[in-house]
């Protein structure tokens, strides 16, 4: 028990790991990334953030950035020689290590989600998700842990191996040190809420929970940044984000693969919920890297008022 007064352990988290019986691979694939993150954030700070005259597969214009720390993760990713196969947000191939090894794990991540706000100094992160053996392509519920690390005034490391949901922060000597153990969300009405996407466009559905979210006292909190959004909502324990279905977008804009995958599963780890407004996340299996849903994720009382509107008028 910790004396009144007495300084704070700090635990890394590595250690962490190790004292919670994870898998020893898994383990060394979590560090592996938070080591990789300590060169992203020395990038985001110090880097060139000119075009590096290439576009993704989604033909947006990529920062040198984006391009830096898909190299950086997959080069450790690659390292740590327990991965089977790697499926990153910046490149349009699934790249095959080691498909077979049914005891290697597999990654979907986006290296920099959110990196037109670098420009604007805004805060961005790194999405992973992680799953067993050779498929990236399986049904969401599947994943054995996902994670994110947000690169914002602190840099911070939010993960879960399905017992529960830790955050972690980096220090001066950039190791990663345990900050909340175990959070929770709580399943009041909404206290802040995040909306993507533009208002006009919204079905009869969105726009009704969106009202109903305001008279309720909602108030909003949109950065247009996945990871700060979502942390956001996580830390306040109470509030949703949503990135819905627009009339000119049905399956709204967000990639399932690389973003819904890792955040549904923490969020519903942290007794929060995360819907299509018409299902859970968690209930999908997306067979591309192309596919994309809409999304409401959050407080579980937001997220089924959510679903009731659409239910109700689409
Ligand atoms: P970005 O396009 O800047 O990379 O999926 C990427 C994402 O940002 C999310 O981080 C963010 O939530 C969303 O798109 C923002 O979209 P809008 O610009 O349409 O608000």
């Amino acid at each position: 028990m910790q004396l009144p007064g007495a300084t704070p352990l700090h635990i890394d988290l590595r250690r962490y790991l190790r004292e919670h019986d994870e898998d020893r691979d898994l383990t060394r694939l979590i560090c592996e990334i938070a080591d990789a993150s300590k060169y992203i954030i020395n990038a985001i700070r110090t880097g060139d953030l000119g075009m590096a005259g290439t576009s993704n597969l989604y033909g947006e214009a990529q920062l040198e950035l984006d391009v830096l720390s898909d190299r950086i993760i997959r080069k450790r990713l690659l390292h740590s020689g327990v991965v089977a196969c790697i499926a990153s947000e910046e490149s349009g191939e699934i790249q095959q290590v080691d498909p077979d090894d049914e005891h290697k794990y597999s990654v979907a991540y986006d290296p920099l989600d959110g990196s037109s706000l670098v420009d604007v100094n805004l805060a961005v992160g790194t999405i992973v998700s992680i799953y067993k053996g050779g498929d990236v392509f399986r049904p969401v519920r599947e994943q054995v842990a996902s994670m994110y690390i947000l690169y914002g005034p602190r840099t911070t490391l939010v993960y879960s191996t399905g017992r529960g949901v830790h955050e972690f922060a980096m220090n001066s000597l950039m190791e990663y040190t345990l900050n909340h153990e175990n959070l929770r969300m709580t399943n009041g009405a909404a206290k802040i809420y995040s909306p993507g996407g533009q208002r006009n466009k919204y079905s009869a559905g969105t726009e009704s929970f969106a009202q109903q979210l305001e008279a309720g006292g909602a108030k909003l909190r949109y950065s247009g940044g996945f990871v700060p959004d979502i942390n956001q909502v996580l830390m306040k324990r109470n509030g949703v984000f949503m990135y819905p279905h627009l009339k000119d977008a049905p399956d709204g804009k967000l990639r399932v693969l690389y973003e819904l995958n890792p955040m549904a599963y923490l969020i519903e780890q942290a007794g929060g919920a995360a819907s299509t407004g018409r299902g859970r996340i968690l209930d999908l299996h997306p067979k591309s890297i192309e596919d994309r849903a809409p999304v409401f994720i959050g407080s579980k009382q937001s997220v089924t008022l959510a679903e009731k509107c659409i239910a109700e008028a689409g």
